[in-house]
This record gives C-alpha cells, structure tokens and sequence, in this order.
C-alpha cells in the first residue's frame, strides 16, 4: 500500500482463491498498468484469476456483482479522469457507490482500484507504470486478497 498512513500488507495464504479482475477500458495506457500490476500481484500470490473488461468505469459494479458470485474475491480496476463537465463526479460516485453496494451486499470482497484523476500524469503517476510512483493495481488486489483470508 502507498501513501501516508498505508499500512504494509503481508499476504499469507490465497493461493486456493479464485479471484475475479474487471477492468474498465478508457484510458488505454494507464488501465495497462493497472491490469499488470494487479496480475503480477495475483500471479505471486499463486491466486486463481480469470480477467474481464466492461467498456467504461460506470460499469464495473454490475459485472462486479455478477462475478461475485463465482469468485472468491473481486478486483475492480478503472480510471475516471476529470472533465470540463459534472460527467467526472457522476461516473466517480456511482462506481464507487456501486462497487461499496456489491461487497456489501454479497459479502465478497472487492478491491477498489478506481483512479480518480484530475489530469492523466495523476493517473500515470499511480498506474504501477515504469517511472509511476504507485501501483494501484496491485494494491487492490492485496486489499481484496487480504480481506477474503480474513473471512
Ligand atoms: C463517458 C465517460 C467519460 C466521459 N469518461 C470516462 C472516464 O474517464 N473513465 C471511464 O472509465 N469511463 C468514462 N466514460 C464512460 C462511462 O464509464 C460509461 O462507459 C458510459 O457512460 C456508457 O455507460
């Protein structure tokens, strides 16, 4: 985990879950990143993990909830870059809300790996890119994988 107060995470275990990773598709180069990071992350952790992609980040909480039924775990992978119009805050809040409402709801964990981005280079810069100083990624996938052992 990055930023201030991120706890480290130590995976123990999860190499028996089966784990889901849907991904949005705008902003090719950044969900890139994300999609490897978080499969490095699942492929170290010796986790099950099957990948799909829905068109935008407005749709990730349905495939999320259908695929929770399958799954052990979900990765929601998606950026959201800011606009000129409120289009930005509508997408933001009903991923998030979306996505909160499916782990809740179903009791599968779901890893929250949405950028919300004023501008692309924020984006790039958590992307888990060569020269990025964060991976999102990857740190969805420690969140779901470890929230999954605990229950
Ligand atoms: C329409 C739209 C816009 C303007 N921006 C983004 C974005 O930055 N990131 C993203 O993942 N999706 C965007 N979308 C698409 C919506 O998420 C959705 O796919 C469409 O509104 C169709 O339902």
């Amino acid at each position: 985990m990055s930023g201030a107060g991120a706890p480290a995470i130590t995976i123990e275990g999860g190499a028996d879950l089966k784990v889901a990773v849907v991904a949005a598709q705008w902003h090719t180069q950044v969900m890139d990143g994300l999609v490897s990071g978080a499969e490095k992350a699942l492929a170290e952790i010796g986790a099950a993990h099957d990948l799909f992609r829905v068109p935008g980040s407005f749709e990730l909480p349905v495939a999320a909830k259908a695929l929770a039924a399958g799954y052990d775990a979900v990765v929601a992978l998606g950026v959201v870059i800011r606009g000129g119009t409120p289009h930005f805050e509508y997408v933001c809040a009903a991923a998030t809300d979306g996505l909160n409402r499916v782990a809740i709801d179903t009791g599968v964990p779901v890893g929250f790996g949405l950028l919300t981005c004023d501008t692309e280079e924020q984006a790039l810069d958590r992307a888990g890119l060569p020269g990025s100083r964060e991976d999102k990624g990857r740190e969805a996938v420690e969140a779901a994988v470890a929230t999954a052992l605990v229950l």
